[in-house]
């Protein structure tokens, strides 16, 4: 008798269980459910390599645009809005980086709708307390321009920033060089804003954790010291490649960087040790938020490695105050203000100058008109008009 009472029992409950799972998967759509049950059952993600979830403030799955959807147009900047808080509150932890086939720049733009010209931003609702603008050296990678984008923006919306992306794009087709790249956006970005904070930003480079914030600190800071390309590992205590932020005061307290490394490698180097020339120490975020993936690339047409880079480190001492900011010489060839980004395109001539090859005088006949195939030697092609400075607030694009 109690055996077939404690059996009915146990029928009945099997029975509502199925009546509860049967209501759950009617209510939301079966998928929605299903998932929800598998998830619940699988082990909870230790590694923080893909797919974490974040609590902390709210992010679910490491989705970079998770937090911005509430962020709407319309707030007017006025003398009166509040501080944004010190930590923002948007900040999550891990971020789920991945290279989706078929993204367009025109997807990135409508994904982050408060961005205006030039590729600036300021939070609607607070005033940021950071300024922050983004150089970009760059040459014929436009496909790592938009994955970079796609996932700078938000990361840096997040972060209440009130920040502008410049892209340096070196004109022709001479050997690269990518500090003197750098020297060029800086002047170039503090001409139109009070910049407090400069990134110097590799192109393929992906932040990979929000905690990485792209703010200055005392001394100038190197951001990109755990990439997967050396196992999320600093792969040298001197390294200060990839990503770094300094202050304008850092960068002319260093006289900036040099002009004379063309080609691959060195110039990083060379960087690190005009900070401890100068007095500074490099600071570095934690190795858990300054995690980065390098979208995979071969060594460039163009950018050949250097031969001379460790000649020339060892003579960084004696180098480093007669090159710089204070010898940079440098054309624009043009300036665009396009709508993610501010793009500007500059000669920097090669290492016999900024006009190797000066075009003979003409001949005496034609003297006072400039010869027809002389090479135009202009300061700017297309005036600098930059975006109405951002006092003003969000005026649409
Ligand atoms: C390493 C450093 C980099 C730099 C370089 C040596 C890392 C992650 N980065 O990068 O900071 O010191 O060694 O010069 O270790 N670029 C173009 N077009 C070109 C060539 C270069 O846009 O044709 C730009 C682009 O922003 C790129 C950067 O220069 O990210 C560095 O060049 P790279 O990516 O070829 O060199 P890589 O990855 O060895
Ligand atoms: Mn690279």
């Amino acid at each position: 008798m109690v055996t077939i009472q404690s059996k009915w029992r146990y029928l009945f409950m099997f029975l509502g269980i199925q009546l509860v799972v049967m209501a759950l998967l009617s209510r939301e759509g079966y998928q929605k459910r299903v998932s929800y049950f598998i998830r619940i059952f699988r082990k909870p993600d230790t590694t923080g390599s893909s797919g974490r979830n974040h609590t902390t403030a709210g992010i679910i799955g490491g989705d970079v645009y998770a937090n911005l959807s509430h962020l709407s147009k319309g707030h007017s900047h006025g003398d009166d809005m509040p501080y944004c808080p010190k930590t923002s509150p948007l900040i999550g932890g891990p971020i789920h980086v991945s290279f989706p086939s078929g993204l367009t720049l025109s997807e990135v733009q409508r994904k982050n709708p408060l961005v205006v010209r030039g590729g600036r931003y300021r939070p609607p609702d607070c005033e940021a307390r950071h300024r922050t603008a983004i150089i970009i050296p760059h040459r014929h990678r436009e496909h790592h321009l938009k994955f970079l984008l796609y996932y700078l923006h938000p990361f840096l919306q997040r972060q209440q920033l009130n920040y502008g992306i410049y892209v340096i794009h070196q004109a022709g087709n001479y050997t690269f060089n990518r500090a003197k790249l750098m020297n060029v956006g800086f002047r170039e970005a503090m001409r139109e804003e009070d910049w407090d904070c400069l990134f110097f930003h590799d192109v393929d480079l992906i932040p990979e954790d929000d905690r990485n914030t792209y703010v200055c600190d005392s001394n100038p800071k190197h951001a990109a010291i755990a990439m997967d390309k050396f196992g999320y590992k600093l792969p040298y205590k001197m390294y200060f490649g990839g990503v770094s932020a300094l202050t304008p005061l850092h960068y002319l307290k260093m006289n900036g960087f040099p002009n004379n490394y063309w080609g691959w490698g060195g110039e990083d180097d060379d960087i690190g040790v005009r900070v401890s020339l100068a007095g500074m120490y490099i600071t570095r975020p934690s190795l858990k938020a300054g995690r980065y993936k390098m979208i995979k690339h071969k060594l460039d047409k163009g950018n050949d490695v250097n031969p001379k880079r460790f000649n020339m480190l060892a003579k960084t001492r004696q180098t480093w105050k007669l090159d710089g900011m204070n010898t940079v010489e440098y054309e624009i060839i043009s300036r665009q203000y396009l709508p993610l980004y501010t793009n500007i395109t500059v000669n920097i001539g090669t290492e016999a100058g900024l006009h190797p090859h000066p075009t003979p005088p003409p001949p005496a006949k034609a003297a006072g008109k400039p010869a027809a195939d002389a090479p135009a030697v202009v300061a700017e092609k297309s005036p600098a008009k930059p975006p109405a400075k951002q006092k003003e607030g969000h005026s649409g694009k």
